[in-house]
């Protein structure tokens, strides 16, 4: 079954229930028949309730999820899909004159050239081999291979690296004001619902105000702190951090990083510093260094990413202000340009508005007007 028919399931769910409890009343046994079964079924059923409920809970969490994604990229799908349904009801027949109008209406999201091309090319082979004539048809086969190109056949590797055992260090890198201080808390509380015990580092004593900042967060979140004035070195901050974090036994240190990238070999350094102060403290750590990227910039944070690949070893990205962009197919661009996993989204500005990045809802996100 395709994507589309997947997700499209999932939201026609509740009316299939619906027809099977129908059907469900018509075989309803006889009174004595009933009694006699009782008392054996009464046990599997109380197995079975729980178990149910259980999936319930589950699903509606999936579908709130799901909704969140909606909403999150809905100035992506606004612009995006609306031209795609305009031009597959202006098109009669699929064409090069076609194929050229959607290349461009791809390359506008912000997909990336290099990946749109790519995409092309499978959609047009695709187009021949299964003899497609109806736009309406390639719809569906335009979400199926975007979806592939993001799976590509590899496992997709979108969670945390916990530690097995002691702390999980994760350092958050970018360049300034993309967000990282703010998905830091998101996180932060995300995890602390969870029933971690989390610790915010404030590794960036560089900007007035950074420091400050983080702590309002890790109030506000419920969280505890570790910072020093504007200006000491960041791995003394570290230290201290990391230090606190094993003798009391923190789950998670989520650790603050100033990003000048205008000045690459100091940023090197700087980085290398504090990855070797966690290091000795911790001999896995840290397990994630996760690049924070504003989607909102477009191609200018794939050319972020591609230099912070330079300088240091990232694991994930965390993607920001997909709720700000018509750019979201950013998404797509990263995975096919910088190969790296986009682990969580931004959404918003709350502490609520985080997402673990999932393919099926985002393309359902942007793609739902089409279904
Ligand atoms: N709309 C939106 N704004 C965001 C998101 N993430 C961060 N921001 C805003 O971006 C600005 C910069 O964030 P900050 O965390 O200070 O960036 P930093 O300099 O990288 O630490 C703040 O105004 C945040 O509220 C997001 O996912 N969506
Ligand atoms: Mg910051």
């Amino acid at each position: 079954m395709g994507l589309f028919q997947k997700i499209k399931n999932l939201f026609n769910k509740e009316e299939v229930e619906k027809i099977e409890e129908d059907t469900l009343y018509e075989n309803e046994p006889s009174i004595e028949e009933k009694k006699q079964e009782e008392s054996v079924e009464k046990k599997t059923e109380k197995k079975e309730k729980a178990k149910e409920t259980e999936e319930k809970v589950k699903e509606e969490e999936t579908l709130k999820e799901v909704k969140i994604y909606e909403k999150g990229l809905t100035k992506t799908r606004q612009s995006f899909v609306s031209k795609l349904v305009e031009l597959t009801s202006r098109t009669k027949k699929i064409d090069d004159a076609y194929f050229d109008q959607l290349e461009e209406i791809l390359i506008m999201a912000d997909i990336g050239v290099s990946t749109v091309m790519n995409f092309m090319d499978r959609l047009r082979a695709r187009v021949k081999q299964e003899k497609i004539e109806d736009p309406n048809e390639l719809k569906e086969v335009i979400v199926d291979e975007l979806f592939i190109i993001y799976v590509n056949d590899e496992v997709l590797v979108n969670k945390i690296n916990f530690a097995k055992e002691g702390p999980t260090v994760i350092l958050f890198v970018g360049v300034n004001g993309v967000g990282k201080t703010t998905t830091i808390a998101k996180i932060a509380w995300k995890l602390k619902e969870e029933g971690k015990k989390v610790l915010l580092v404030a590794g960036d004593t560089f900007r007035a105000g950074a420091t400050m900042q983080l702590k309002e967060w890790s109030e506000k979140v419920g969280v505890d702190f570790v910072g020093k004035e504007e200006g000491v070195d960041p791995a003394s901050v570290v230290f201290d951090g990391v230090t606190k974090a094993k003798e009391e036994d923190y789950d998670v240190v989520l650790v603050d990083t100033a990003g000048r990238l205008q000045n690459k070999v100091n940023l090197m350094k700087e980085l290398e510093k504090i990855n070797k102060v966690i290091n000795n403290l911790i001999p896995d750590a840290p397990q994630e260094t996760l690049l924070v990227i504003d989607a909102t910039t477009g191609q200018n944070g794939i050319s972020q990413a591609k230099s912070f690949k330079e300088i240091t070893d990232i694991t994930g990205i965390v993607l920001t202000k997909l709720d700000g962009t018509a750019k979201g197919g950013i998404v797509l661009a990263i995975k096919e340009e910088v190969a790296l996993p986009v682990k969580f989204i931004g959404l918003g500005e709350r502490k609520e508005d985080l997402q673990v990045f999932d393919i099926e809802k985002y393309i359902y996100g942007l793609f739902k007007d089409l279904m």
